[in-house]
């Protein structure tokens, strides 16, 4: 066949290479990070307050993009350091000496591929030797936000700080599909027109 229409054929079949590979989702053998382990631990019920939250991730974690908080009973939060981060493990110092009661340490971290990922744990402070009145026992008006694997395949978002405003992967996939039509489109008919 002519040079032209053979060139042509080939552009048609790169094109198509490109968007089959745009549409193949990330290869899911790469993990994102989790929380491996954590000090206090999930639903640890101490006798003293903690003066430290320490967790450790699977990852190595982003310093600028590590947030660790803590919060009470009324989901009001509770002072604590920034976080320092050293390799896979973050932590901060609490600022004061937490009164009897159940608390939640919430995160948010980076995995290695960019994507945030976020959970939640709960542990209880049971000084038997606190002298102040403990609050009213934890009554959980809502469960922790736990990170589901789906909620975070949807966010794409590869800096935190958008907190999920990015637009979700299908949306994201098929707007370079089609910028790749598009430009295929336009040179096939260019082409076209030169062999007029
Ligand atoms: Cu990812």
């Amino acid at each position: 066949m002519p040079v032209p229409a053979r060139r042509t054929a080939a552009l048609v079949v790169t094109a198509l290479t490109a968007v089959a590979l745009l549409l193949v989702p990330a290869s899911p053998a790469v993990a994102h990070n989790s929380l491996l382990t954590a000090a206090p631990a999930k639903d640890a019920v101490l006798t003293a307050p903690p003066d430290k939250i320490t967790l450790k991730f699977l990852q190595k974690l982003n310093p600028a993009f590590t947030t660790i908080t803590l919060s009470d009973a009324n989901q009001r939060k509770v002072p604590t350091s920034d976080p320092v981060v050293t390799g896979t493990t973050g932590a901060v110092t609490v600022a004061q000496a937490l009164p009897n009661g159940s608390y939640t340490v919430a995160y948010r971290v980076v995995s290695t591929d960019g994507h945030p990922v976020q959970g939640s744990y709960r542990f209880t402070v049971a000084d038997p030797t606190a002298d102040t009145p403990s609050p009213p026992a934890a009554t959980p008006t809502a469960p922790p936000v736990q990170a589901t694997p789906a909620a975070l395949e949807s966010s794409r978002a590869t800096a935190v700080g958008t907190d999920g405003q990015s637009p979700p992967v299908g949306l994201t996939i098929t707007g370079a599909a089609l910028a790749a039509l598009a430009v295929i489109t336009a040179v096939l008919l260019r082409r076209r027109a030169r062999r007029r």
